[in-house]
């Protein structure tokens, strides 16, 4: 059991994520019935204020908190009770997030910043909005460094050693984060707030887009690293067995930092202003990322073999039979992975210079995102919520709590099914995301999107309706284990930290100088960035006014 301090620390910031889960998925029932039309909003209530906090709280809020919730447990864990340095940077760090999110949640509720979670310029919110926004960003780098302080002093009673797996993860996916940050701190304090203060008049639309995109991608991954870390390091004790390869999985991790940065481009393929040789260099880069992902999903299906074959499994299948699918920890876990392979498919397609044309900006979109971060990461943070709130808080998780997160994760994966399957056929017809009116006046054009089977309204309904009933049971789970669940007492009611072992006596020390893997990322940044930002910002056509379009 690691510290009562660090628990605390870790708890506040589960706290935070689920009340950013819960506000944010009323968002998202509320969007799917709006856009049936047969919802109105009431006159004060916006529907793009509505679609905003949505990805805000969802998308940023909720992942960011839950991420260092986990990441603070499982390095206290893995490397031992932080020091009281750690811990204080710790706390500041999470309360000047909080403080980020608070301001930026109020701005979005009162109506000054309707501007999604992308907040593309020209659109122009209360620069306090901006204000806030840079606060989050600046209270993940303090908890971000209070971790590597943390894992700075382990480096130094070790010296020589090769940090625990976990702990290797979680600074690989800092590094990244605090790189990816780089971009979107620049556009935000030298950009947007000097302009939403009305200190400078306009503002280079093109540069902002690019360098939030510069953060926007690797942001993505800042999402799912963690749930890789769950999938490489918890995973393998749940199914009894060790991790597969030690230095794959850390490859694996570190090719992330190279090629999930200077990619950002493939979010701008139709944008004017970025020569196509840019794009086209990026779209490469983009595909290089498949390669760890599928070391991932190959080291994955190695563990579930080798655990089900020492289980009994025999013949080409029989060891998928002998996996611990009443195991509640796992099975989420198992189907965040499932959605991961339609996923990541739809990811090839939408980097994809050409076929990024037929998706771009349509419900598709919407319907991606909500089978990679909306499924295959959200589920793998519920599968943990199951297990880390109870060890966290030392209660149990009773039975009764086993059955309602089977009946939460199956619910959820129904409602998501129909919900992003019908958005991505919709989106194939032509439907576009981010619109109140999607029946266009009742166009006939329009019309016959619905006709589908899939893609008719009631699909939608049906989908949004089940998954807010699957987040309000998540709810349930996460205040009984929270608060009221009666504590653990004998050593079987002991919720532990399933922290898998890793056999690290082959794993080559060079994998972990990160000076080598900044150094490669650093280079791979400029090539793919140096000159087209440098021409955005020389050929610079006349900035932007703001404009508040809601
Ligand atoms: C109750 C569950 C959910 C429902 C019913 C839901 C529904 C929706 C709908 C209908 C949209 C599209 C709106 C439009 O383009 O007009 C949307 C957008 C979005 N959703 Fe969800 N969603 C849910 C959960 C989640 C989760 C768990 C995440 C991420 C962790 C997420 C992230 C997003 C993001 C980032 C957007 C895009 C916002 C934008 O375009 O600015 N959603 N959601
Ligand atoms: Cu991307």
């Amino acid at each position: 059991m690691i510290a009562y301090a660090d628990r605390k620390i870790a708890l506040w910031h589960i706290g935070v994520a689920y009340t950013a889960f819960l506000i944010g998925t009323l968002m998202g029932v509320l969007q799917v019935f709006v856009r049936n039309d047969s919802l109105a909003l009431p006159a004060w209530l916006d529907y793009y204020q509505v679609l905003t906090a949505h990805g805000v709280l969802l998308a940023l809020i909720y992942t960011t908190f839950f991420i260092f919730a986990f990441f603070i447990t499982g390095m206290s864990k893995s490397l031992g009770s932080f020091g009281p340095k750690v811990r204080l940077y710790s706390w500041i760090g999470l309360w000047v997030t909080l403080l980020g999110t608070v301001m930026a949640t109020v701005l979005i509720l009162i109506g000054e910043a309707s501007v999604l979670y992308t907040f593309y310029a020209p659109m122009q919110a209360n620069g306090f909005y901006y204000v806030g926004l840079a606060l989050v960003i600046v209270g993940t780098w303090i908890s971000s460094f209070a971790l590597v302080g943390h894992y700075l002093v382990w480096r130094r009673r070790n010296k020589g050693q090769l940090s625990p797996l976990f702990a290797f993860m979680t600074i690989t996916t800092i590094i990244m984060w605090i790189i990816a940050c780089l971009g979107v701190v620049a556009t935000v304090l030298f950009q947007y707030i000097p302009w939403a203060f009305g200190w400078t008049d306009t503002i280079n639309v093109e540069l902002s887009r690019s360098l939030f995109w510069y953060f926007g991608h690797p942001l993505v991954y800042f999402w799912l690293l963690p749930a890789y870390i769950a999938w490489y390091t918890i995973v393998p004790k749940l199914l009894g067995v060790k991790v597969f390869s030690d230095s794959l999985a850390r490859l694996a991790f570190v090719l992330f930092i190279l090629f999930s940065i200077p990619v950002g481009f493939h979010h701008q393929l139709t944008e004017p202003g970025i020569s196509n040789f840019w794009k086209f260099l990026q779209v490469v880069l983009t595909f290089m990322v498949i390669v760890p992902s599928l070391m991932t999903a190959f080291s994955m299906f190695a563990t579930f073999e080798i655990s089900g074959r020492k289980k009994g499994g025999t013949g080409l299948f029989g060891w998928f039979k002998k996996l611990p699918w009443k195991d509640v920890r796992f099975t989420s876990i198992f189907i965040a992975m499932a959605f991961f392979i339609p996923g990541g498919a739809g990811g090839i397609i939408n980097a994809s210079f050409q076929l990024n044309e037929v998706v771009h900006n349509t419900l598709w979109i919407v319907g991606h995102f909500h089978i990679t971060v909306g499924t295959p990461v959200a589920m793998t943070f519920m599968g943990l919520t199951f297990w880390l709130i109870p060890y966290l808080t030392g209660r149990r998780f009773t039975k009764r709590m086993q059955i309602l997160g089977f009946v939460q994760i199956i619910t959820w994966s129904i409602g998501m099914l129909l919900m992003s399957t019908a958005q991505h056929v919709l989106g194939l017809l032509g439907a576009p995301r981010r619109t109140a009116y999607s029946g266009y006046n009742n166009h006939p054009a329009a019309l016959e999107w619905f006709e589908g089977i899939v893609s008719n309204h009631v699909t939608m309904a049906i989908g949004g309706s089940i998954l807010f009933l699957s987040a309000m049971i998540l709810m349930y789970i996460v205040i009984m284990t929270m608060f009221v669940s009666p504590k653990a007492e004998t050593p079987e009611q002991i919720v532990e930290f399933p922290l898998a072992d890793s056999d690290m006596s082959n794993t080559p020390k060079w994998l972990e100088n990160w000076w080598i893997w900044i150094g490669i990322a650093a280079v791979l940044i400029v090539v793919a960035y140096a000159i087209p930002l440098s021409h955005m910002i020389q050929h610079a056509p006349p900035g932007s006014k703001g404009f508040i379009t809601w």
